[in-house]
């Protein structure tokens, strides 16, 4: 997977070279390019702003950079992503797609975002997805970017090494996980449930099914109704 991000600050995307993403950088499963947005400005100042149309508060980013930009970068297989608090909600469906991804062009919008016409007209020539990471306001995309690297780049086929941890984590089974404990068996007078240390296959999964369903269900009532709520059967019920 190749990744172009775009930002007025490079060095806020520091954290791409370290951990698992930068080992996967190292291997050669992903490239990642990061840009000054400035690069793409034609004025001494390199303004990258302007005030609202309409009028209001703050500053917008003005279209002629990003449409610099996003020309320079634009391949056949590109996908344009913006993190925006007005997107759609990031969630695990939404790594899963990004991750099948030849080329992600991850634009980071700041002040009070960019000029809509930017969006419009890269969404005439590419794949657009604006995604939000919650209800809540950063102050520009650049963290946003981070999360969402992280979430895609552990869906690579190669950068985890057990698979088995995808296929039982959080989110994939539409409930949360149970608690997990290693060893010492009892640690500040506090001991691992008896169940887990039984070597009970059969029991130590209903234990781990019943405490997700019951984390689930105090923490995350929604993931139990609506379309998306998983599979119950009659074992379940009874929790
Ligand atoms: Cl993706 N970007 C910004 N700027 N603010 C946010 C967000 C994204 N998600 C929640 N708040």
């Amino acid at each position: 997977m190749r990744v172009d991000v775009v930002t007025i600050f490079p060095e806020y995307l520091s954290p791409l070279s370290l951990s698992l993403i930068g080992k996967a950088r190292g291997t050669g499963l992903l490239s990642v390019d990061v840009h000054d947005l400035r690069t793409w400005t034609s004025d001494v100042h390199r303004t990258v702003d302007d005030t609202p149309y309409g009028g209001g508060p703050g500053m917008v980013m003005r279209p002629e950079p990003w449409g610099q930009a996003l020309d320079a970068l634009a391949t056949p297989s590109s996908r344009l992503v913006v993190p925006t608090p007005v997107g759609a909600p990031f969630t695990q469906a939404t790594a899963h797609a990004l991750a099948s991804s030849e080329h992600l062009i991850f634009a980071c919008g700041r002040y009070e975002g960019i000029d809509q016409r930017v969006i419009d007209h890269a969404a005439a020539r590419m794949p657009v997805t604006e995604v939000s990471l919650g209800d809540y306001v950063l102050f520009g995309g650049e963290v946003a970017v981070l999360v969402i690297m992280e979430a895609v780049v552990r869906l690579l086929p190669g950068v985890l090494g057990n698979a088995d941890s995808l296929a039982e984590e959080s989110h994939a089974a539409g409930l949360l996980e149970a608690p997990v404990y290693t060893k010492p068996p009892v640690w500040r007078d506090l001991a691992v449930p008896d169940i887990l240390r039984s070597g009970d296959h059969g029991r130590i999964a209903r234990w781990r099914r019943d405490e997700s369903l019951r984390r689930t269900a105090l923490r995350r009532p929604d993931m139990l109704t609506g379309p998306n709520a998983p599979d119950l059967d009659k074992a379940d019920r009874a929790v």
